[in-house]
């Protein structure tokens, strides 16, 4: 049984791809500064980790006889990124190269994936991106993963370590942060269904991502690690959409039209069937980077690996289940309690 680390395991893709190698057959060793909220589960042993701790990972190397090593771990919102630089840097950069040097003094042919990001590309120099484009990071998260992203590559060439990145693009889930906005358009549109809140205030409408499953992204991070030799992948659907049709996609869902105003906007109740979206600049990003589109078919050639779950397939999925979420919280609004959550 191949025993496997996971850093960042509370962590949408940690969740994702903790299931997709328990399905596997895996042992599966979840570290998180959290970890503790999850439940256990067969196969699964939880450890509370800051990977910025060095010592700490140096201990858990000593428990564990590890084959693989996904590292997913840090604080994955961008922006904010702003506010705490050098641990950004540190958990993202540092934490990385202490990694790799445990890889390398372990002796055993662990197989390393490292999470790289589209961030790298910042205001990218071509469109689609792929692996040879520029790096031109704007934020610290994008400046710490590069640091990381090179040090894979220099392990690599230097003590030959099968060690490698995918470079991902945007990707999203149901359990996708509440601060990224598909995950913000989809929990407000479901909370205006259900008449929880009025307004929905978001920043730039046109930025434009290319929007894939984590699901489909996990499976991926997966087959890097069987291939013979350790290569970086971009990680993407090819497909870009913007902010705008993000939430129009999520309004049809919900059977919504919706009003779009400037800033300034009145708030006020809107009856079922109405929707407003408000433009506000508190949510502009001094560093934007418009857009990005992944052009992934390294991926597709070499691994035949391409996302299985399309754009509308993943609004409609998001939109249901936060319905769900909203539908929960609305009975415990109303009843203090929600009902069916008991028979669960
Ligand atoms: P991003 O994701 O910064 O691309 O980083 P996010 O969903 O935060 O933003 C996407 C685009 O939408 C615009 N936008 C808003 N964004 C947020 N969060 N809130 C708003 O109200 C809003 N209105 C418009 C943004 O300006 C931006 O252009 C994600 C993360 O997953 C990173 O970890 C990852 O590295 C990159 O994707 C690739």
């Amino acid at each position: 049984m191949p025993t496997a680390l996971i850093t960042g395991i509370t962590g949408q893709d940690g969740h994702y791809l903790s299931k997709l190698l328990l399905a596997r057959g895996y042992a599966v060793v979840g570290v998180s500064r959290q970890a503790q909220r999850l439940a256990t589960a067969d196969g699964l042993t939880l450890r509370n980790l800051d990977v910025a701790d060095t010592k700490a990972l140096e201990e858990l190397f000593g428990n564990f006889a590890f084959d693989e090593i996904y590292n997913l771990a840090g604080p994955s919102f961008g922006p904010a990124s702003w506010e705490q630089p050098l641990e950004s840097v540190q958990t993202m950069g540092v934490a990385v190269v202490a990694m790799l040097e445990l890889v390398r003094r372990s002796g055993r042919p662990i197989h390393f994936f490292q999470a790289s990001s589209s961030e790298l590309f910042g205001r990218a120099a071509e469109s689609p991106q792929r692996e040879s484009t520029p790096f031109r990071p704007v934020t610290p998260y994008g400046f710490a993963k590069l640091m990381a992203h090179a040090a894979v590559g220099a392990y690599r060439q230097r003590h030959g370590l099968f060690a490698c990145c995918g470079i991902l693009f945007n990707h999203e889930s149901p359990l996708r942060g509440e601060t990224f906005v598909t995950r913000k358009i989809t929990r407000a549109l479901a909370r205006i269904k259900l008449g929880l809140q009025d307004t929905v205030f978001l920043g730039n409408l046109n930025a434009k991502r290319d929007w894939g499953h984590a699901k489909d992204y996990v499976e991926m991070q997966w087959l890097m690690l069987q291939q013979k030799t350790a290569e970086d992948f971009v990680i993407a659907t090819g497909e870009q959409h913007s902010v705008r049709d993000f939430v129009n996609a999520a309004a049809r869902e919900v059977g919504f039209k919706v009003t779009w105003k400037g800033k300034g906007v009145k708030e006020k109740g809107y009856a079922d069937g109405k929707c407003i979206v408000a433009v506000d600049p508190r949510y502009f990003r001094p560093t934007e980077v418009e857009t990005l589109l992944g052009d992934a078919s390294k991926a597709r050639k070499k691994l035949g690996w391409s996302p299985k779950i399309r754009f509308a397939e993943l609004v409609s999925e998001m939109m249901r289940e936060d319905l769900r979420a909203a539908e929960r919280d609305e009975l415990v609004k109303k009843h203090g309690f929600a009902t069916y959550d008991r028979h669960e």
